[in-house]
């Protein structure tokens, strides 16, 4: 293994490069991270108090954890539920639900939290928009910690103690880029530190942790780096039922650990009956409920897809039919639920390496908003220096969102166009997305157990992209899809055959048929000990 990782490293140093690794030392550390990766919880601001006034509060008196209604913000209220009940705390979890309450505290949850005589709210992931409902809470006797990761606006609350790495008061601390349920994972890291517990309760939080940090796409270095390998390990290992149930059910393969649909799965399910569903899923010991929440997940699951991709294939088309190359950017009107608005966006992002706009209706009068960058280009002061068009807005430089009145979007379009025009986005970038350009004779079983290790991929260690040159078309090509918009074929190059499929590649099927030699450019996927390329563009 190391003498090939050293080979490779010669040859293809930009597949480390864009990792942020230049030597062996700093790659050999990158996939085997020692225990010092994980930072002092104490160095942030405010953690001292909010784990003394954790650790003196009554155990018999109930404690309400309030997460946000995504992925990360579910994947943060398990962490502080499962590690606070199991430390003999009175838990209760709120996940608001997306499409009735959105991505805010919520006043019910706080008459919720004050009717059972609760005088503690943990948020994670959420918060500092929050400043009334921090007020209503005090106004009820319950005092607010805040964990979050959200960039620092002109409202933060006055809650009794906030956590979050981008406070001003933080600005020594060594690493910022954690997600919601980084934060989380941190306070209960700290918690555990001030009561000498043994360090097991803490670090078999990681497999939820990971799921969070893995859908908020925040760099997977540092310590992200630490929680997501050992987390995607616990997670292999079956440490927790409810993701192992969950895997086992949408994996052809068992073993391997489909850590994007998991995620994908969490997302949609804050917007059912139950939006807290997802944390008792993470949270349970009990087979049988576990198996009861995880088949519900799933069932609204399967229902969504089918629109997810109408929606997908609908923006693809209109996004083709804009002049992004030269407007440097894409705006979409979606038709379709304003749940998909984020996904949508990323997937432009990533086909057609431009910033991307995606809104549709969310009640009748206003539209929400999703929006997804390219390095470089940030939307979240963007959406700051306009913030009196929007109703509400927020997020991060390279993923954001906000809530539009009906008349404000030709202003926002307008606006989101013009800024794009004068950025430096150089269309070109693309090519630098390419890890290595390989042989189809390269793709051995030494290259396969070293991509292993880099998992699981995400921001700053992207899914590994080759490319090969010259290959040919072997028989004939299929098309399948329930839209027609996927082909399936064979390629040769230096006497081996692999299979192919193209996603969404319809558009590349008469280059496909009409050239001898062809470049492509592909992700390798394993299923069975079987190597398929996951084509992503033909040339
Ligand atoms: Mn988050």
């Amino acid at each position: 293994m190391m003498k090939y990782l050293d080979k490779y490293f010669e040859k293809n140093p930009q597949f480390f490069s864009h990792r942020g690794l230049d030597n062996i030392d700093s790659i050999n550390r990158f996939l085997s991270p020692p225990k010092k990766w994980l930072n002092n919880p104490f160095q942030f601001y405010d953690m001292d108090k909010a784990v003394n006034e954790i650790i003196n509060y009554p155990k018999n008196r109930p404690i309400l954890i309030h997460g946000d209604c995504d992925a990360d913000g579910v994947s943060a209220c398990a962490v502080l539920t499962s590690y606070l009940s199991k430390i003999g705390y009175n838990i209760e979890s709120y996940i608001p639900n997306r499409t009735i309450e959105g991505h805010i505290i919520s006043k019910k949850a706080i008459d919720f939290a004050h009717s059972i005589g609760c005088s503690l709210i943990i948020t994670c992931d959420i918060g500092m928009s929050g400043k009334l409902e921090v007020e209503y809470g005090k106004s009820k006797s319950i005092k607010f910690i805040i964990t979050d990761h959200h960039k620092i606006n002109n409202h933060t609350p006055n809650a009794y103690a906030i956590i979050n790495p981008w406070l001003e008061e933080n600005k020594n601390l060594c690493f910022k880029d954690y997600s919601g349920s980084g934060v989380a994972f941190k306070l209960c890291h700290a918690i555990n530190k001030k009561l000498s517990l043994e360090e097991d309760l803490v670090y078999k939080l990681m497999s939820i942790a990971a799921i969070g940090i893995i859908s908020d796409k925040v760099s997977i270095k540092n310590e992200n780096r630490y929680i997501s390998l050992y987390g995607y390990n616990q997670i292999k290992s079956g440490n927790n039922l409810g993701i192992s149930l969950i895997n086992n059910k949408v994996s052809k393969n068992k073993t391997e650990i489909n850590i994007n649909k998991i995620v994908q799965i969490m997302n949609v399910a804050t917007n059912i009956d139950d939006p807290s569903l997802g944390v008792k899923l993470l949270t349970t010991n009990n087979p049988v409920l576990a198996n009861k929440y995880a088949n519900i997940m799933l069932t609204t699951f399967k229902k969504n897809q089918l629109s997810f991709s109408n929606a997908i294939q609908s923006a693809i088309r209109q996004a083709h039919a804009q002049s992004y190359k030269k407007n440097k950017c894409i705006f979409i009107i979606s038709d379709y639920d304003s749940a998909y608005n984020g996904a949508i966006a990323s997937r432009l992002v990533f086909n057609f390496n431009v910033p991307c706009a995606v809104i549709s209706k969310m009640n009748d009068s206003n539209f929400k908003g999703s929006c997804r960058s390219i390095e470089g280009v940030d939307l979240l002061s963007l959406l700051n220096l306009n913030e009196d068009i929007f109703l509400n807005s927020g997020g991060h430089p390279m993923a954001a969102g906000f809530i539009i009145s009906q008349q404000n979007i030709k202003k926002f379009k307008k606006i989101f166009l013009e800024y794009m025009i004068s950025q430096n986005i150089n269309m070109t970038d693309k090519k630098n997305r390419i890890d290595g350009e390989i042989s189809l004779s390269d793709i051995n079983s030494d290259l396969i157990s070293m991509l292993k290790k880099f998992r699981p991929f995400s921001s700053g260690n992207e899914i590994p992209i080759f490319k090969t040159k010259n290959v040919s078309l072997v028989g004939n090509p299929s098309i399948f899809g329930s839209d027609n918009s996927s082909i399936q074929f064979m390629v040769e190059h230096n006497h081996v055959t692999l299979n192919a499929i193209g996603f969404n590649l319809i558009n590349r099927f008469e280059i496909l048929l009409s050239k001898n030699k062809l470049d492509i450019e592909y992700s390798i996927l394993i299923n069975n000990d079987k190597v398929n390329l996951k084509v992503y563009n033909i040339n």
